[in-house]
């Protein structure tokens, strides 16, 4: 036990032992989970960018009836990508960039359970992004959307290697999510600070554990999925391709098994952040904690069960087509449990409104907008109606722009000074704000209206006598209003990095623990592991019913090496000290191996696969060997 401030020799011992050396070995082989949580931020940003600019590429395209902007084949190949980029490569790992700065902070750690692998997951994130662009510039991208449907994508209709790009791509990018997945649960089970029981933790731990288990077994059945399409192109089995008496649908089948309860890895954790987010602005706790806790795990069991309302219109049996409509109707229950309880926080809170209360508060709209629109395709009647029409591009992005993207953006700037010690602008932060959140209903929300009227999703063109060529100039106009304000909020963000406000540790008076540690954080997170005594340890003061007080400044040291405290479960009692690994380029090699397997075997050289999938083989055995004891005087101790 010591408590803080801890003397300054032991201080120093700890920043020596967890700080990451400088210069490119650092940069190479940190497993610090603040800089990883970081690179996947900016990663993850930049791909939205990129989505963003194909976006407004098919948008110029369709500003007007009858346009030559694109060819047909350069739309598909944009519209895939736009699709591929924002569910993989910008939704998911934007909120592991969260979770993994945020985590260990808040759960009162000094790192994720497996900091290595945690690197891993990150390099191999961003190669198989890569990865999936290499296509692009050689005009053979992925071109058959971002569910990629068989036979289109078979290699009949499709030859190229364009969905090859897409299969292993796919795969490639399934290791990087099911490693970082397995991380994130153990991390909740094992390493949370004594006293952080079940019932204590941030909503945005549930969101990421929930997803994180969810990921773990959907991203298989996508990974199988695309390995079968990858032999059927290229070796010539037969499990979708009717000739050899396959099944199209098991494509669609095991493609949205995944895909639902994807969808909600892409928003559960999002809802985390408002839910913790959004009380501090309100200056009160969250309204029903445990029942939003509970809601964020029952939306994922019954999200389960409802992957057939994506394949209302392919003909299944009337019977099966009720049962996943009343699925899909009954998920609305845990989100409005969700919605409730936010309202009733504004409610009965004393809101200020600041930057991150517009997104939030914005946040709870565009939710309601798009839980209408779903609850509308859920009802099997009305989706043969709606499916495959622009209705379905409404909705999709009224869900996934409001529940991903804008507290994604309230998140960032929420946490802004936990990563970069400094605020970021609040004027310019707000003309931000209602520039994007006007862009955004003009761009999407006339998208209803042009899909009720007939428009095609995925269609390069469309007649003039359609009579929707007045909409969808609104809608390109809406569009480029949007990106002008997700440019000016980057460009806040960036400005604020060197001229913002100095932040100190706890600028909003929050009330959850990586608020107690300085801004940015030191390498060790804390001086000492405290001990946690209630769901909201810095305003234990001002809480009538809190009764015990957590202890933030008496606790475990923890300095004879990277060392952590290792907890129980479900009431987080201490039970072990874990020795944490030091910095290490394994992961950066493995990653590399598995790039060259996987680039070998789209370039179908075989020899070269086999080198790479050797060379991955030997980093692994290296990546076991136990490492020397940093401080022999003090073997690992067990309590
Ligand atoms: C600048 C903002 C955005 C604009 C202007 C935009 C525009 C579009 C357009 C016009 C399409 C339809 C293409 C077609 O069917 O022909 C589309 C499809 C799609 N968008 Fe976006 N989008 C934006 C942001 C996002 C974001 C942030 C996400 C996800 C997080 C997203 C996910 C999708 C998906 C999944 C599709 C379906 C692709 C497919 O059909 O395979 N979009 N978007
Ligand atoms: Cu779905």
């Amino acid at each position: 036990m010591a408590t803080v401030p801890v003397p300054a020799p032991e201080q120093e011992k700890l920043v020596r032992t967890w700080e990451t050396a400088p210069g490119v070995y650092g940069w190479c082989a940190t497993v610090d989970h603040k800089q990883i949580g970081i690179r996947y931020l900016v990663t993850s940003i930049v791909f939205l960018l990129l989505g963003g600019v194909e976006a407004l590429t098919l948008r110029i395209q369709l500003a007007q009836p009858n346009l030559k902007f694109l060819a047909p084949e350069q739309y598909d190949q944009l519209f895939s990508m736009h699709g591929v980029t924002m569910i993989f490569l910008y939704a998911l790992p934007v909120l592991s960039g969260f979770s993994n700065y945020l985590w260990p902070l808040m759960l009162g750690s000094r790192d994720m359970a497996f900091p290595r692998l945690n690197a891993l997951s990150y390099w191999l994130y961003l190669f198989s992004g890569i990865f999936l662009y290499v296509g692009l510039p050689l005009g053979q991208a992925p071109n058959g959307g971002w569910f990629n449907y068989v036979p289109y994508t078979s290699s009949e209709y499709d030859p190229g290697i364009n969905i090859d790009i897409f299969a292993l791509g796919l795969i490639f990018l399934g290791i990087s999510t099911v490693v970082g997945s397995a991380n994130f649960v153990v991390t909740l089970l094992r390493t949370r600070a004594p006293g952080m029981s079940i019932n204590r933790m941030p909503i945005l731990v549930w969101g990421t554990m929930t997803a994180s288990v969810a990921n773990l077994f959907a991203v298989p059945a996508l990974s199988l999925a695309c390995f079968m399409l990858w032999l059927d192109r290229n070796f010539g089995t037969s499990f979708f391709a009717v000739r050899g008496g396959g099944q199209p649908l098991l494509w669609q089948h095991l493609f949205w098994s995944f895909g639902h309860p994807w969808v909600y890895a892409l928003v559960l954790p999002s809802m985390g952040i408002v839910s913790d987010a959004l009380p501090v602005f309100c200056r009160r706790p969250l309204v029903g904690y445990t029942a939003v806790a509970l809601a964020t795990v029952t939306t994922m069991v019954i999200g389960f069960g409802v992957w057939v309302h994506h394949m209302f219109a392919t003909g299944l049996p009337t019977m099966a087509i009720s049962f996943f409509s009343a699925a899909s109707i009954i998920i609305a229950v845990p989100s409005a449990i969700a919605v409730f309880a936010w309202i009733a926080t504004i409610w009965t809170g004393r809101p200020v409104f600041k930057v991150p209360f517009l997104y939030f508060a914005g946040f709870i709209l565009l939710f309601v907008i798009g839980g209408v629109s779903g609850f509308m395709t859920a009802s099997a009647a009305l989706d043969w109606q709606l499916t495959d029409t622009y209705f379905v591009v409404a909705h999709l992005h009224y869900v996934l722009l409001g529940i991903n993207l804008f507290p994604v953006l309230g998140g960032l700037v929420y946490w802004f000074p936990k990563f970069s010690g400094r605020m970021m602008d609040e004027r310019l932060g707000r003309w931000a704000f209602w520039i994007m959140f006007i862009g955004f209903n003009l761009a999407f929300f006339p998208m209803h209206i042009v899909g009720l009227e007939g428009m095609p999703r995925r269609i390069y063109t469309y007649p003039a006598d359609l009579g929707v060529g007045g909409w969808n100039l609104l809608i390109t106009i809406g569009a480029f209003m949007l990106a002008s304000g997700i440019l000016l909020f980057l460009y806040n963000l960036v400005r604020s990095l060197s001229v913002g406000e100095v932040a100190g540790p706890n600028p909003w008076d929050a009330p959850t623990l990586e608020w107690s540690t300085s801004s940015p954080p030191p390498p060790q997170n804390f001086d000492i592991i405290p001990i946690i005594a209630s769901r909201h340890p810095l305003w234990e003061d001002r809480l009538e019913d809190v009764e015990d007080r957590s202890q933030l400044t008496t606790g475990y040291l923890l300095d004879h090496g990277r060392e952590t405290i290792g907890t129980t479960p479900l009431d987080a009692e201490p039970n072990v000290i874990l020795r944490m690994p030091g910095d290490s380029l394994l992961p950066l090699c493995l990653a590399v191996a598995t790039s060259v397997l996987f680039f070998a075997l789209l370039s179908k050289l075989w020899l070269i696969a086999g080198l790479g999938f050797a060379a991955a083989l030997v980093t692994l055995i290296l990546w076991f060997a136990p490492e020397p004891l940093a401080d022999p005087e003090h073997p690992r101790l067990y309590a």
